[in-house]
């Protein structure tokens, strides 16, 4: 029942899993694809969960002093938007290191809920002085009481997912009946998501193989250039290669991304362009502003998809595709202005310039 809430951060989660059934049709798909869609969490993404969960641990753990505590985190700004939300409501003060290659409009949010904004060198590695991590890291030492909750490290992070995430993946799935039009297995099949920490992977997975169906599929999605796909021969061929694709692949092994085969049984790469002709393919069939990794989602899925027909070719099947933030953060991107305003006219837009005898202009 509808409530009123106490602040914003009783808004994050609990997000819609809805049916991409235009999407599936155009893959040719039996199966029944359904989307996870985190942007319309409070701060925008998957990673508010994990925002709150690690200011509420380190809060009851005494860690935090409010009006004293400044809040450190190294990020690609979602976790760093969502550690805004939280301690704008909270009171602590906040200092986001982000990566050049980040969006404007995601050090803008920061900016407009409070934060402070250091940006890195986006080649620097992961281990350098310089790296969003080495930043972070040296703040944390000399501003008083600084303290860097540590996204790659903290267990809060998977744990919010296992605790979150695939439950409300689970009772969605499990609440919605088998209809003839609708055939539904009732159970979790497949659930493909992609990585950055992993702890969005890894939660899901334990959430679904420890209380739902030890069956279940999990693949993982790695950009080309990332290193965090298995086996290791995945990545050897596109390995250090820069990509624009926010939010997932690293040149380093978080410590929360599961490396146990029974979490993650699959590994599938994508690239750039497939992600973003995803993102355009979400949004023109399922009216869903997500933003660049939901798109690489979407392509792994597909791609991954080809190779299991059994399951592709299989009414009442569950596939699951994670969907980790919106469009709102990537609208100043040139992939996404490229494809928005400079697409191929459509057959409307020439019957438009037709009706109103102009030249069909391609830049408006
Ligand atoms: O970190 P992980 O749970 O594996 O989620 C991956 C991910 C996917 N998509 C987007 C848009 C993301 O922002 C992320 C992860 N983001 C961070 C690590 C961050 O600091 O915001």
């Amino acid at each position: 029942m509808p409530q009123i809430l106490n602040n914003a951060l009783e808004a994050v989660g609990n997000t819609p899993l809805i049916r991409l059934d235009k999407v599936a049709k155009l893959h040719g798909l039996k199966c029944n694809l359904l989307g996870k869609v985190e942007f319309m969490s409070a701060g925008g993404s998957v990673k508010d969960r994990i925002a709150k969960a690690m200011v509420e641990a380190a809060e009851q753990e005494g860690k935090l002093v409010p009006g004293k505590s400044v809040v450190i985190e190294p990020t690609s700004g979602n976790t760093g938007i969502g550690l805004a939300m939280a301690c704008a409501i909270k009171g602590y003060s906040v200092i986001i290191t982000l990566p050049n290659k980040m969006s404007l409009e995601k050090e803008a949010a920061l900016r407009a809920l409070g934060a402070e904004v250091v940006r890195t060198p986006t080649e620097a590695a992961w281990d350098s002085p310089q790296s969003h991590i080495g930043i972070a890291r040296k703040l944390q030492k000399e501003i008083p009481y600084g303290i860097i909750l540590d996204q790659y490290g903290n267990i809060n992070n998977p744990l919010a997912h296992e605790m979150t995430t695939g439950p409300e993946i689970i009772e969605a799935v499990k609440s919605t009946p088998s209809t003839s039009s609708r055939v539904s297995s009732q159970k979790v099949d497949v659930v493909v998501c992609g990585a950055g920490t992993g702890g969005t992977i890894s939660g899901i997975s334990r959430a679904m193989k420890k209380t739902h169906n030890k069956d279940c599929i999990v693949v993982g999605v790695d950009p080309d250039g990332s290193i965090l796909a298995v086996p290791s021969s995945l990545n050897t061929k596109t390995e250090g290669d820069a990509y624009v694709v926010e939010g997932i692949g690293y040149d380093f092994i978080p410590d929360v991304l599961s490396r146990d085969p029974t979490d993650i049984d699959e590994w599938i790469k994508t690239n750039d362009t497939e992600a973003f002709d995803a993102v355009q393919a979400l949004m023109r069939n399922e009216g869903l502003l997500v933003g660049g990794s939901s798109g690489s989602a979407l392509s792994g899925t597909l791609k991954w998809l080809e190779t299991r027909k059994d399951i592709a070719e299989t009414s009442g099947l569950n596939v699951v595709v994670i969907l980790p933030d919106g469009i709102r953060n990537y609208m100043s991107k040139d992939w996404f202005l490229g494809r928005a305003l400079h697409g191929e006219p459509t057959p409307l837009a020439q019957a438009i310039a037709r009706v109103l005898q102009e030249p069909i202009a391609n830049n408006v």
